[in-house]
């Protein structure tokens, strides 16, 4: 049953009861890294809104601390949502929030937050100004719909935010707010951009190099020419997270998106669970780290009889891609260190139209699996329908893991019970060059496929898919799945295309998750290599 501990991730962030979403003001200070997020410190179920605190030398080990910030003054006392850091230039974090100052309706207004010891490296208490609220909707903005205090970048002498925002019935948009004391803010008459979408979410901006290299920047870094800027933002309507790279000007507080249909054209972080997210830069290791809040797919009832609700997503380090098309993401490399000594591992093995191999030797209901495979030809690929060609999600629930194809599908069933009857289909497929698409290359379609990730009937069951842009004509392809009792966090070709499922088998449970390689397709693949490691529990797993 859903209440099988079993099912309680290993070592993905969660509680240890109630509800978890989205992630805040993550940072490094002195030594630790810092992460906040929503919670309700009343039950499994959305609602009483705080914010937790937990604290980490590794992000991966965490201590939960405190509730940092409650209801407490008249500006946030029906609830204290979403906001970032920002370390000031003397070194001080600041933390802005949205508070919700109307029983009645959700009227947001932005507070702010000063450590009351700043020498404290793990920042326990912190304390309101009695000038808050410091910004308040006016001029026409819808009070409803604007929230979310991103962190503050710093240039020519002002301080800037963003606070995400509805203008309408259904445009969704970024303000900018200037200030050159961080606590008297004035808003930018122009957004920054804005889109015809629904409600902006949790904006993010953020510049990324474009020399290639992984490392990440400050925030405040605006000016080099070498500099790119990516725009997230979380849509309130589909639930999911989507971002551009374009330009910021910061004489003219714009942003364009290089590509002019970004805003329609979605690319997304994580094709399947993963909502809210936000970034930060790490000063220690030079990079940027993503959080995303990943929600449970079972039912508020489940949610309330199992006592918790909600996961992280492993925080996961962010660049640009060469191209300039899009981002990378790997997950952190300290995630590596709960990597068990041995692996299990096979190479150069082929697998036949048909076939499967299981890979023993390990439990594989908490590891961590890499897979490079070798596709020897594309000349089978399947045609791929034009009226799909810009559909991933669709043309994946219609050619699922099960459909045989020419070229795919092929991957990975994780958390696969001993005779079938469950498992999780992680897989790629390759289809011929749409011809509608204006382009010649093979189109690479990857998919997280959990219709019989369980028994269990009343369970949302979706298919998540993206494409995944890379020359496949070299006839190479990674995967690499962080599999966690109900997680599935896949990154395909080295992180380019991204999908996070929650699953919750009822047999494929501890010692009985089985993990196989599949090929569904009419061509032989190659498992050139596979490295499968058990994943030990970190010593110190959070819980608020
Ligand atoms: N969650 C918060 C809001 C935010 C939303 C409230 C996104 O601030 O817009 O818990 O999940």
């Amino acid at each position: 049953s859903i209440l099988d501990p079993e099912l309680s991730t290993g070592y993905h962030f969660r509680p240890i009861k109630n509800w978890i979403n989205d992630p805040n003001a993550p940072m490094y200070y002195k030594g630790w890294y810092h992460f906040f997020y929503q919670y309700n410190p009343k039950g499994a179920v959305w609602g009483n809104i705080v914010w937790a605190h937990s604290v980490s030398r590794d992000l991966i080990n965490w201590v939960a601390l405190e509730t940092a910030i409650q209801p407490s003054i008249k500006s946030d006392k029906y609830g204290c949502w979403s906001g970032s850091a920002t370390i000031l230039r003397d070194g001080t974090p600041a933390i802005m929030y949205t508070g919700i100052d109307r029983a009645d309706i959700n009227y947001e207004v932005q507070n702010i937050a000063f450590p009351k010891n700043k020498s404290d490296p793990l920042l326990r208490e912190w304390v309101k100004p009695k000038s808050n609220p410091i910004i308040v909707p006016e001029g026409g903005i819808n009070a409803t719909q604007f929230r979310d205090p991103t962190t503050a970048w710093f240039a020519d002498g002002h301080w800037r935010l963003l606070i995400g925002a509805l203008s309408g019935a259904s445009r969704g948009v970024a303000y900018v707010y200037r200030s050159r004391d961080f606590m008297r803010w004035t808003r930018v008459r122009k957004p920054l951009h804005s889109a015809p979408t629904g409600m902006w979410e949790c904006p993010d901006l953020y510049p990324v190099t474009v020399d290639g290299r992984q490392n990440g920047l400050d925030t405040s870094v605006t000016s080099s020419p070498k500099v790119k800027h990516v725009l997230k933002n979380s849509l309130d309507l589909r639930r999911y997270d989507y971002y551009t790279i374009g330009t910021y000007d910061r004489k003219t507080e714009r942003y364009v998106p290089d590509n002019p249909t970004g805003d329609e054209h979605h690319l997304r972080y994580d094709y399947g669970n993963f909502y809210a997210s936000k970034t930060f830069y790490d000063p220690v290791k030079h990079r940027r780290i993503l959080w995303g809040w990943a929600n449970e797919s079972d039912t508020a009832v489940d949610d309330v009889a199992k006592g918790w609700a909600g996961i992280q997503a492993i925080p996961r380090k962010v660049w640009l891609d060469p191209s300039g098309r899009q981002l990378m993401q790997w997950p952190v490399e300290e995630l590596e260190a709960l990597r068990a000594k041995k692996p299990v591992s096979l190479k150069d093995r082929v697998v036949k139209r048909g076939e499967h191999v299981e890979v023993t030797g390990l439990r594989s209901s908490q590891a961590d699996v890499e897979v490079s495979f070798e596709v020897p030809s594309l000349e089978g690929a399947e045609a791929l329908d034009p009226a799909l060609a810009n559909d991933a999600q669709k043309l994946c629930s219609v050619r699922g893991a099960d459909v045989e194809g020419g070229v795919g599908p092929f991957g990975l069933w994780v958390l696969a019970s001993s005779k079938l009857e469950e498992k999780t289909a992680v897989f790629f497929r390759v289809f011929k060059a749409a011809r509608n698409i204006n382009s010649t290359k093979p189109v690479v379609l990857m998919c997280s496929d959990p219709t019989t990730s369980s028994l269990n009937p009343n369970l949302y069951k979706p298919t998540f898919a993206g494409f995944v842009d890379i020359e496949i004509a070299k006839g190479k392809i990674s995967l690499r799945s962080l599999i966690d009792r109900s997680v599935v966090e896949s990154f395909g070709a080295g992180g380019r295309t991204c999908i996070l499922s929650r699953v919750y088998p009822t047999l494929a449970l501890g010692k009985n998750a089985h993990l196989h390689v599949f090929n569904n397709g009419k061509v032989d693949i190659k498992v050139s290599q596979l490295t499968a490691w058990e994943m030990k529990k970190p010593a110190l797993m959070n819980g608020a």
